[in-house]
């Protein structure tokens, strides 16, 4: 083992990276584990067809480094995953971050040393690390969720795991494709499986809202606006309940007359992808605002689908619109009209079983050569519990969480000294952009870590009472809101036995960072220092 280092960071994604070229700016010495063999997180395991963020790629990316934004050219409005990879290796690269980045390193246990007031960290293989400060940036969607289907490894043909999507090129010409799931993995990929495959038959459990994506290369003169004015549109974001580049709408959906609310919803249906959620203040807030945002979508799939029977079955009801996270396409619904697709409702008849050949679902079998699972993952705290992270008096973090997620800010928690989680349960996460949300939270603790370092500080630790009082305060805001009519994996709904809480925080990201600068003005109210 080597001397022990100011921070060790765990988790090579965008977080990660972040917080390595921050820490060590400051003059800590800060080591990033990575199970992977290389850098970037989700966008390296995610490599789909059709993969692309469905965040505005002058939105998504990062914005600490004026002269990095700059330079970088964005070929389309909402980049493919090739080109965000490409993007995060050219940061690695310009920022010589990879020398403090250790691959193949998955963390199976960390352990909080009272005595030293350190964290020791141990590998798989048995290499161990000890620093002072502990920060996960493990991610939020990066546990992919196995479903446990009778027969599942009985198929002759090839499974694919959308979320650990293999590295070579799949071809799909010629063969018979399913795909099971219909979250925005599958909404993404198959449209353009669709346009390969003999046969695509896409097996859906809950029809999901899906925007379109309006997508479009980029021009230089757009570039060229964009760049100009960077720093306004990344002040927008931050000012923004999600972390989104445009100003949202300040009015009800209920004051405006239906004609030119229509307007409103068409211009925002045409341009702002995921935006749209925004196109009125309370369309995620008052049930009649949501249901008005529900039927236009509605609409707009019975226009997309011919088959009425198939655009039934592709249209949401039961559940407000946004309140599971709704998807943005580029022709999912519209794939349904080729005579080479099929769906499958599995609400209606669902998979018994997994054959040699293909599924079985009650009432009928389907041959396949590829079995696609787009099914999601364990959110939020999968990655964040399959380590064991040991606190103070041998509190495990899965103890401490049996009964849900319990953090302060969504950063710190209470018996574990000193570790600090990058965008966790209790923050915006994935109400918001997680790329700002990220920058947000690291330059804030980088101001932490400052203030501690001149105080010569080496603990820091949640209070219990901030922490209870927070997780109130994240409880409060969700009833203000719709979220909590609807099961869904903001609520734990995904994974079968986990608890059912509502994780993230739906305050908004402008909200969030100004308690975060008032907690940092007060003295970091909330946190015991010594
Ligand atoms: O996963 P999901 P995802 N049998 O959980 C179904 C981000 N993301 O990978 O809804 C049959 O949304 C499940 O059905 P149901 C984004 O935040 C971003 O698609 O539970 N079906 C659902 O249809 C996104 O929200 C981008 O009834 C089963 C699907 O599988 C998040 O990642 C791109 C099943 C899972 O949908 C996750 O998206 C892609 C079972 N046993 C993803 N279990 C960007 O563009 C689950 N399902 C940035």
């Amino acid at each position: 083992m080597r001397q022990q280092l100011d921070v060790i960071v765990i988790g090579a994604g965008f977080a990660g990276l972040r917080a390595l070229h921050t820490f060590r700016g400051m003059g800590l010495e800060t080591l990033v584990l990575e199970a992977d063999s290389d850098i970037g997180g989700v966008w390296n395991f995610n490599r789909y067809p059709g993969a692309r963020c469905d965040v505005e790629s002058y939105d998504y990316s990062y914005r600490f480094s004026p002269e990095l934004e700059q330079e970088w050219r964005w070929s389309e409005r909402y980049a493919t995953q090739p080109e965000i990879l490409r993007y995060i290796h050219h940061v690695a690269d310009r920022f010589d971050l990879r020398r403090d980045i250790k691959l193949n390193t998955r963390m199976e246990c960390a352990r909080y040393h009272e005595a030293s007031a350190s964290w020791l960290v141990e590998a798989a293989d048995g290499r161990s690390w000890r620093a002072a400060r502990l920060v996960l940036a493990v991610g939020q969607l990066s546990t992919p969720k196995r479903t446990t289907y009778p027969g599942q490894g009985t198929f002759s043909g090839q499974v694919i795991y959308s979320a650990n999507w293999p590295r070579e090129t799949v071809d799909f010409t010629g063969k018979r494709v399913a795909i099971i799931g219909t979250g925005s993995s599958g909404v993404q990929m198959t449209p353009v499986i669709a346009d390969q495959a003999k046969h695509l038959t896409v097996f859906q459990r809950t029809a999901n809202f899906s925007i379109p994506a309006a997508n479009a290369p980029v021009s230089d003169a757009e570039d060229a606006a964009v760049k100009a004015g960077y720093r306004k549109r990344r002040e927008q974001a931050r000012n923004s309940p999600s972390g989104l580049g445009f100003v949202p709408s300040a009015r009800s959906a209920l004051e405006v007359p239906e004609e030119e609310r229509r307007e409103t919803l068409e211009a925002a249906w045409n341009r702002l992808g995921f935006g749209f959620a925004l196109a009125y203040k309370d369309i995620l807030l008052d049930e009649r605002s949501n249901e008005i945002a529900s039927e236009f979508i509605r609409g707009k799939i019975a226009e997309k689908v011919r088959d009425p029977v198939i655009r039934e079955k592709l249209t949401p009801r039961g559940f407000p619109f946004g309140t599971r996270r709704p998807s943005v396409d580029s022709g999912y619904f519209e794939a349904f009209n080729r005579p080479n697709v099929t769906l499958v409702d599995i609400a209606e008849t669902p998979i018994v079983e997994i054959t040699d050949d293909g599924i079985r679902t009650s009432v009928e079998d389907h041959a396949f050569d590829i079995i696609i699972y787009a099914t999601g993952f364990d959110a939020f705290t999968g990655s964040l519990l399959a380590p064991k992270i040991v606190g103070r008096g041998g509190l495990t973090l899965e103890e401490k969480w049996k009964a849900g997620p319990v953090t302060y800010l969504g950063i710190g928690v209470h018996g574990f000294p000193s570790m600090f989680i990058i965008v966790g349960p209790g923050s915006p996460s994935l109400l918001s952009n997680v790329l700002l949300s990220s920058e947000e939270q690291i330059d804030w603790l980088a101001q932490l870590f400052d203030h501690a370092k001149a105080d010569g500080i080496v603990e820091i630790e949640a209070t219990e009472k901030a922490e209870r009082e927070w997780v109130q305060h994240v409880n409060e805001r969700a009833k203000e809101t719709l979220y909590l009519k609807t099961p869904s994996y903001y609520t734990g709904a995904e994974m079968p036995g986990k608890p059912q809480v509502f994780m993230p925080y739906s305050g908004g990201v402008r909200h969030y960072r100004r308690i975060l600068e008032r907690t940092a003005a007060e003295g970091y109210e909330g946190f015991v220092m010594h």
